[in-house]
């Protein structure tokens, strides 16, 4: 049964690959599952029949059949189960991929969506740019301990995962402050993956949405 995903109708990230539907595509690549996508302006991810979905009204959702999950992490750990090469069959690397994942979206996302709320959201406050300090160094201090424990090494855990697909989904937030590329590794890291197919093909996917409604073709 092919899964259908929700993605923005326009992304404000302008078809950089940010938005989290990202990682869902780039998943569902990896495997060689084909999807569809449904697009959904702000309007109707606020609505009804989208909240029925997902209840705090986001994206991405993804629907199989009867089954209708919401959450990046937890789409991805569900496709991932369901299909070979995102996790080790090993059980204890099976494990290790998985705490990996958590990691990315609980110990390194939270300072990196700091930054975002401190420049969207609190931008005009009079207070916003004294904060800012502390938000760089929060996120400095979660990417110099990623990037001690990466060292040398290609994949967090020898061969790419699941792991590493949530990982780098999460560090290319950083790219666009500078702050990645404080850390050479991890900016090396974040390019291997950026370079697999399988992320090309889903980067590709979703900058072909944003381009289409700007050109309005
Ligand atoms: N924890 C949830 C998950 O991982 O699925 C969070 C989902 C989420 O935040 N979704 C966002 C959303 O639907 C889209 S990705 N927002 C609409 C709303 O809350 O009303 C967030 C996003 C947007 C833009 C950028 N960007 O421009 O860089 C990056 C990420």
């Amino acid at each position: 049964m092919t899964p259908t995903i929700t993605a923005f109708e326009q992304s404000p990230d302008r078809g950089r690959g940010l938005s989290r539907d990202m990682r869902v595509r780039w998943a569902l690549e990896e495997v060689g599952q084909p999807y569809d996508v449904r697009l959904l302006s702000f309007k109707a991810m606020k609505e009804p029949a989208h909240l029925a979905l997902h209840p705090f009204g986001q994206i991405p959702t993804y629907e199989e059949g009867d089954l209708v999950l919401f959450e990046s992490g937890a789409i991805v750990l569900h496709i991932a189960e369901r299909h070979p090469g995102l996790l080790p069959v090993e059980a204890n690397a099976r494990a290790r991929a998985i705490m990996w994942m958590f990691a990315a979206v609980s110990s390194v996302e939270p300072p990196l969506l700091e930054l975002q709320v401190a420049r969207f959201a609190e931008g005009n406050e009079t207070w916003s740019k004294q904060r800012l300090p502390l938000v760089h160094d929060r996120i400095r201090k979660a990417l110099g301990q990623l990037s001690a424990r990466l060292g040398e090494a290609v994949w967090l855990d020898n061969d790419f995962s699941a792991g590493d697909l949530m990982m780098v989904s999460v560090l290319l937030r950083s790219k666009p402050s500078g702050l990645l590329d404080e850390y050479p590794n991890l900016a090396a890291y974040v390019a291997r993956a950026e370079a697999r197919p399988a992320y090309q093909r889903a980067f590709a996917a979703q900058l072909a949405i944003f381009t289409a409604a700007s050109t309005g073709r």
